[in-house]
């Protein structure tokens, strides 16, 4: 099955669905017969930048690398989404120019800091709020939402699967799928 290869490069908070949307639509998309695969903390942070904390200058490389990992699965013919908090404009910007310009499309998974603290799924925003969890973003380190998004899902408004749906019919208009 014939599709567009890119990134679909997902920024938001903690707690705001970008892993959950992710996951959803690239099994969506497989069902569709498109190559997919799915860029997160859990294969990331974990392996190849576990050697990473939080710090602004360790987020940097953190989506540096995520951006060159991402180039290659686009090589190979992927749909791939990165599912980041990605907090700083500059550095989504960085990696949208190491792509071809059709290869990029910046996600903005929006949700309000209060229901992302709401849902806390993890107690994170609990640990950061007592200080436990330093440089917590949103909390005690910064997120730039994107300026000029090609995309926004709204996860407090609409459920996943109209988020999934949003951005299946997205990638129906450019007739990458
Ligand atoms: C933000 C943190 C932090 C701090 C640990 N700040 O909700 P989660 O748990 O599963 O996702 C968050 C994840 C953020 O890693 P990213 O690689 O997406 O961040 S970035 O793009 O900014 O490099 C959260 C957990 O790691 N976590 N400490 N201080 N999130």
């Amino acid at each position: 099955n014939k599709h567009h290869s890119a990134v679909l490069y997902f920024t938001g908070l903690s707690g705001s669905g970008k892993s959950t949307i992710a996951n959803a639509a690239a099994r969506r998309l497989h069902d569709l017969g498109a190559n997919t695969y799915v860029l997160d903390g859990d294969n990331v942070r974990h392996g190849l930048n576990k050697d990473l904390g939080f710090s602004d200058e360790a987020r940097k490389e953190n989506i540096r690398r995520i951006g060159e990992v991402s180039k290659l699965f686009i090589d190979s013919g992927q749909l791939v989404f990165t599912a980041f908090i990605s907090p700083f404009q500059e550095d989504r910007d960085s990696v949208r120019r190491l792509v071809e310009e059709d290869e990029f499309v910046e996600v903005y998974i929006s949700c309000p800091l209060d229901a992302c603290e709401e849902r806390d799924p993890k107690g994170l925003y609990e640990k950061a709020r007592a200080g436990v969890i330093p440089e917590f973003t949103g909390i005690s380190s910064p997120y730039e939402a994107p300026v000029k998004p090609e995309l926004t899902l709204k996860t407090d408004q609409y459920t996943v699967e109209e988020c999934v749906e949003q951005l299946i019919g997205y990638l129906r208009e450019k007739k990458w799928i």
